[in-house]
């Protein structure tokens, strides 16, 4: 009973630290919504990493999971962060909250920056899951969705192929086959097979397809015993599918974990070209692999790969080596037997095992970075191998799929999210707080804050500050009313305006502590700002009284205005007038009379026949 109630207590005492373990989130004042990880990262050789931006997708969970299951809102999607950990991007709003893999920049449809992922089915399935091609706008351009006979956009691979007009995706499908191959003819099992599925580009309409029931036998797997029953929700899952890729011949490699084997399926008709690892492989190899992912072509001619993977050596149920691996191959298919040569190996750098998932990637300066999935742990290596970076997320309850890291150039269309506050206890120390943003922007150097005397006045600059994280902060002198920002590139150039916000001001300037009036005070002429920030008091006085009779006398002054231009616009018209009686009077004069042609009029018609 006693241990019960203990037991409970703690239960209640974990849930309540659980519930206040929030430290490992970012939050703006400008995006409130979204709670970006971070990440804890160590640079060994910063002058030595590559150039670019970490491209990851957080989850907690690889299965959909339901809105109410999620920690807190928007944490989990598509992220970039530069290579300090500073928020470029978060997507999660754009996606729902959705899981989102496969993340990444692609630079191979019309010399314009890309970005694909796959963005999951929602847990009640009403939104489906698909492919999706944005544009360095943040803007779909493609949306590729499941094909007909699959229950969901497998999450594994969306690869667009150069030119843009096909991409790579895998393909499960469950099916039932005969135990034939493994010694059990007749009998009739559920399987979920494993394949791909070239697909044209935006439609999804398949170009080229593949199954592993078509052309594998169900004794390849690692994991099928015949004393076993297949089991599984959607069959028995013996291949599990995880990677694929097209060399410039036209043919395939895939890479199947629950095989431990790489395969080169032939673009022409669908079959097995070669096997590299696993039980049946045509290569001599100087080193092992198994439950690998993400294989890649470096280089491929034909006859000669290098081919990239991920060596997790190590899944739910085994363990084949100490530690997992990047892993470069050099395949030669013209000698006797085919060749499989170790070129270069990148070890996990903590000594662990990457149980699922990670991806590999040969960056342009030749140094490659890994993603290990699990906490979001990343690499970046040297080409000789020297660890040049570790990060993992602050947060353990986070993996991606893959992580990325490239050069990238993102302009969102929607304009920097820009909030101000004021605060002050009487006129003299009013001051206001910018907080902005711009989700998405790469390259901005400075934030110009602008600031306006009335609604629809001229925007003053007030101050300008550099950029160093996602969101900046600004304190401005004075009540700064109809704010606005402007993001200035590293050329000195504007490259977005936000819209005029009003700054908030306290529901109850009493209670805020403010001892002028109960109405709290009046907006501050950011002329005067301006010219306070260059030292010149005696004019900000002045031209703060001049400030305060012109705005006592707006009103006045505008009509008069409006008089003033009554006036002048009556008395233009009259003159214009006035001119064009005289002109035609003269005309009018002008018509010759015959005999009695008066001097002046004469001279005009002389005039008037030259
Ligand atoms: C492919 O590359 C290998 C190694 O670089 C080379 O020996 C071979 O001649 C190349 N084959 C073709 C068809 O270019
Ligand atoms: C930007 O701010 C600095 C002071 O922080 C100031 O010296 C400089 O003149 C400002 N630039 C512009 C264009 O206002
Ligand atoms: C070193 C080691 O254990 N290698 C293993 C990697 O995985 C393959 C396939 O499962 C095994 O055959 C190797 O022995």
């Amino acid at each position: 009973m006693i241990a019960d109630l203990c037991l409970f207590f703690l239960l209640l005492l974990q849930l309540a630290l659980a519930q206040r373990h929030d430290d490992d989130l970012m939050s703006f004042v400008t995006l409130p919504g979204v709670r970006a990880l971070k990440f804890d990262i160590t640079h060994h050789d910063r002058d030595l990493a590559s150039p670019g931006y970490w491209f990851v997708a957080p989850y907690g969970m690889i299965d959909p999971e339901a809105s109410t299951r999620k920690y807190l809102q928007y944490q989990v999607g598509p992220y970039i962060y530069d290579q300090d950990g500073v928020l470029i991007w978060a997507g999660s709003p754009m996606f729902g909250n959705r899981n989102v893999f496969d993340f990444k920049v692609i630079n191979n449809i019309d010399g314009r920056p890309h970005l694909s992922l796959i963005a999951q089915r929602t847990s009640d399935g009403g939104v489906p899951g698909g492919g999706i091609i944005l544009n360095q706008h943040y803007e779909p351009e493609a949306i590729v969705p499941k094909l007909d006979d699959t229950w969901e956009f497998n999450v594994h691979e969306f690869k667009v192929l150069d030119g843009g007009r096909s991409a790579l995706a895998c393909v499960y499908q469950s099916k039932v086959l005969d135990l034939a191959d493994v010694g059990r003819p007749g009998e009739q099992r559920l399987f979920l097979t494993g394949g791909f599925a070239e697909l044209g580009l935006p439609t999804g309409i398949p170009l080229f397809e593949w199954d592993s029931a078509d052309h594998l036998g169900i004794h390849e797997t690692d994991r099928f015993h015949t004393w076993e029953e297949p089991m599984g929700d959607w069959g028995y899952d013996s291949v599990h599918m995880n990677s694929v890729d097209k060399n410039a011949d036209g043919n395939y490699i895939i890479s199947m974990r629950f095989t431990d084997t790489i395969y080169m399926i032939s673009g022409v008709d669908g079959h097995v070209m070669w096997r590299l690892g696993g039980r049946e492989s045509n290569f001599m190899q100087d080193f092992v692999f198994s439950k690998q992912h993400d294989v890649k072509f470096v280089e491929s001619n034909g006859t000669h790969h290098i081919i990239s993977f991920l060596n997790n050596a190590s899944d739910e149920i085994t363990t084949n080596e100490e530690v997992s691996s990047a892993m470069f191959v050099l395949l030669d298919t013209t000698a006797y037997p085919m060749t499989a040569t170790l070129i270069a190996r990148y070890r996990r750098p903590d000594g662990q095992l990457s149980r699922l998932r990670g991806n590999v990637q040969l960056l342009p300066n030749g140094n490659v970075f890994v993603g290990w999935s699990e906490r979001g742990y990343q690499s970046e290596f040297s080409p000789d191998g020297r660890i040049l970076m570790t990060a993992r997320f602050a947060s353990d309850r986070f993996s991606t799929y893959r992580a990325y890291k490239s050069e990238f150039t993102g302009r969102p269309r929607t304009p920097p999210d820009i909030v101000a506050s004021v605060y002050g206890t009487d006129d003299s120390d009013l001051t206001t707080i910018f907080h902005v943003s711009w989700n998405g922007a790469t390259d901005v150097a400075r934030w110009y804050f602008y600031a306006q005397g009335y609604d629809g006045g001229a925007p003053v600059l007030v101050g300008n500050v550099t950029k160093k994280d996602f969101e900046t902060m600004y304190v401005g002198h004075g009540f700064l009313d109809w704010v606005s920002v402007a993001a200035i590139g590293h050329d000195g150039n504007v490259m977005g305006t936000s819209a005029v916000h009003r700054t908030r001001t306290p529901d109850d300037w009493k209670a805020a502590g403010y001892v002028g009036s109960s109405k709290g005070p009046s907006p501050t002429n950011p002329s005067s700002v301006s010219l306070m920030a260059s030292g010149d008091a005696e004019v900000v006085t002045a031209l703060y009284q001049a400030y305060e009779v012109v705005r006592g006398l707006g009103r006045l002054l505008i009509l008069i205005l409006i008089l003033s231009s009554l006036i002048g616009v009556t008395l233009g018209a009259y003159w214009v007038l006035f001119r064009r009686r005289r002109r035609q009077a003269q005309i009018y004069r002008h018509v010759p009379s015959g005999e009695s042609v008066p001097m002046v009029e004469a001279s005009l018609h002389t005039h008037a026949e030259d």
